[in-house]
């Protein structure tokens, strides 16, 4: 330190321009990423690639999308119940041991920060548990309760910071003086800890309203979060709507922030004033302007779908045929799904799992069985897809949609022919390669790629796979189960792994995008609604998923997302070019060389791990 110093004192004017420049750059990185994120939520193209004119379009498209504002009220009212509740708390706490002295007090003190430096997703699983345990349904309670446990330490970290120099004596003094405690509190002790205090609230309310994780661990149906919104957002494409929301929430988060900080700096409260209420502005206005905050529904259907299932459209003509509202959470993996229900309480009253998933969800219990009479129109699924093993008798699930996993390519850019998983491994293609974010499908590619089956529990095999695919890795650019047929379009890939409907919807886009299922073989999966045993309003979902089996609605399910549609009925009803088109309707000779995944008890813990291994490169 003091030869740093001492440096310091010689420093050449050149050195500070080094620093100067090196400060810039490690600015520039931290900021290069949100400063894009501004100036594309202005931009009047849809793709980020191109500048299309500068636009305010998607602020306002953002302020009136009915699914951002009630999501932006749940954020509001959480963060408000959280910071009153965290302030008081921390507070009084702070307030606690600055007065009193006890043995121990250091490590106790210390004890109570310990949060803050806990790792979030550490806090978030064992609050997750804590209300299983006890039995608690997920929402809106549980997120508040969450988040006042993680911003209970930092609100106790500000303002013991600064009421470190309070001079009891003025307490003292007005009790003397025949002020009762509550009058001495409110007249002096409060005025005098108040800057810290609402430096406290206003750390809280940035903190609430920006969770993510802790949230979408604790979050039940219905009480969908910002941040969470914007996440489900994500999974269907970033559009600049996302940019918008996320621009303005950034701002407010910063202003709420500055207002913080100005106050623990000892300024004004007068300073503090104009961030503040600027902040809380930009998170109101969308009430404001719309002149109206989202209508509480009736009824409703809490969905939980594999994203690119379902069209807004198809949701809305459900809503409005009975009256009800449905709420859609999206996920991209059935681990997802079943870890959602395994935790309990998740609250959801449908559900999609594919085939092997519906195996293990019967097998832990976790589905109600299905009310035949109130499905009428199962008669239009075709009986080839029904009494499958996984769930004899179709007693507990319906197939919505089935399909395949392969490989889609840009034929301007990939010239040789591609017909096998082997092109996934060319080094030729190094750096535009794209394969699922999903363990069974990774795998199914590397076992297939060997002439094995997707369903080895052969340890050897699977070792096998596993080097196989870490040595793929340096060819990888991306895993990703969510929009891989966008990243193939934008051009970042040259080949994808994926699944057929969302390349059918991109080869319409982009004539040059084929879709192959490798010689070798690849994945039929059967994906099917169901009804979770804890389902709140199993006779709302019975009418949805018997909704989903009219002729003409899936028909229409089946044209706008274009996965495989089990349902006859609806075949003739489906536009000639859907109904053709292999990608969508795979031909015998593909289907003959497919296998369903399975469930395989024990054994998926040897895929789980070697698949850590894969995607932390050991
Ligand atoms: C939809 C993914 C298809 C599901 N995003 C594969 N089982």
């Amino acid at each position: 330190m003091a030869g740093a110093g001492a440096g310091a004192g010689r420093r050449s004017p050149g050195a500070g321009v080094l620093l100067g420049g090196v400060a810039f750059l490690a600015y520039l990185f931290l900021y290069a990423p949100i400063a894009v994120l501004v100036a594309l939520s202005f931009n009047r193209s849809r793709l980020s690639a191109a500048w299309g004119g500068f636009t305010l379009d998607w602020y306002a498209k953002a302020a009136t999308n009915p699914a951002i504002l009630s999501s932006l009220r749940n954020s509001l009212l959480v963060a408000v119940a959280t910071t009153l509740v965290a302030t008081v708390a921390a507070t009084a706490a702070a307030l606690a041991v600055h007065r009193h002295r006890f043995r121990r007090q250091g490590f106790l003190e210390a004890f109570i920060t310990i949060p803050t430096v806990a790792p979030e997703i550490v806090l978030a699983a064992s609050m997750l548990l804590l209300f299983a345990a006890v039995g608690l349904q997920l929402g809106f309670l549980t997120i508040v309760l969450a988040h006042v446990g993680f911003t209970v330490s930092y609100a106790f970290v500000v303002v013991r910071a600064r009421i470190a120099g309070f001079d009891g004596s003025l307490e003292e003094a007005a009790m003397d003086l025949g002020a009762s405690p509550l009058q001495t509190f409110f007249k002096v002790t409060l005025p005098a800890i108040f800057p810290a205090v609402m430096a406290a609230a206003l750390l809280v309310f940035a903190l609430s309203i920006d969770d993510y994780v802790v949230t979408s661990f604790v979050a039940g149906v219905g009480a969908t979060t910002l941040p969470l919104q914007i996440y489900s957002m994500v999974k269907s494409g970033i559009s600049p709507e996302i940019n918008a929301v996320s621009t303005m929430l950034l701002v407010a988060t910063a202003l709420l922030l500055l207002a913080a900080f100005l106050l623990e700096q000892g300024r004004a409260l007068r300073a503090a004033t104009l961030p503040a209420v600027a902040g809380l502005a930009i998170l109101g206005a969308p009430f404001v302007t719309t002149g109206r905050g989202p209508e509480a529904p009736s009824r409703t259907l809490n969905l939980f779908i594999w994203s690119n299932y379902i069209a807004p459209e198809t949701l809305a003509r459900f809503e409005a045929r009975l009256g009800v509202k449905v709420n859609v959470d999206l996920y991209d993996s059935n681990e997802a799904l079943l870890a959602k229900l395994q935790a309990g309480n998740a609250g959801y009253d449908v559900v999609c799992p594919s085939d092997y998933s519906v195996q293990v969800l019967l097998a832990q219990g976790l589905l109600r069985p299905l009310d035949r009479s109130r499905l009428p129109h199962l008669g239009n699924v075709d009986p080839g897809f029904l009494d499958r093993s996984y769930d004899p008798g179709n007693a507990h699930s319906v197939p919505y949609f089935w399909g395949t996993t392969g490989i889609a390519y840009d034929r301007t850019k990939v010239k040789a022919r591609v017909d096998s998983w082997a092109a996934l491994w060319n080094p030729l293609y190094r750096g535009r390669v794209l394969m699922l974010d999903d363990a069974r499908e990774a795998f199914g590619a590397a076992l297939k790629l060997r002439g094995h089956s997707l369903n080895t529990t052969d340890e050897r095999l699977l070792l096998a796979a596993r080097d196989d695919l870490l040595r793929q890795k340096p060819i990888v650019r991306a895993y990703n189960s969510t929009n891989f047929e966008d990243v193939l379009l934008s051009g970042d890939v040259w080949l994808a792994q994926g699944w057929n409907g969302q390349f059918a919807k991109a080869m319409d886009q982009n004539p040059n995008i084929v879709y192959v299922v490798p010689k070798e073989g690849s994945t039929l999966f059967i994906d099917n609604l169901a009804v979770p045993r804890d389902a709140a309003d199993p006779e709302l979902a019975h009418a949805f998923i018997d909704f989903t089996m009219e002729a003409d609605v899936a028909a229409e399910i089946c044209a706008t997302m274009r996965y495989s549609s089990p349902n006859r009925a609806a075949w003739p009803l489906l536009p000639p070019a859907v109904r053709r088109n292999p990608a969508v309707f795979p031909p015998p000779d593909v289907v003959e060389r497919l296998e369903l995944i399975r469930d395989l008890g024990e054994a998926t813990v040897l895929y789980d791990r070697l698949w850590t291994e894969v995607k932390s490169g050991r």
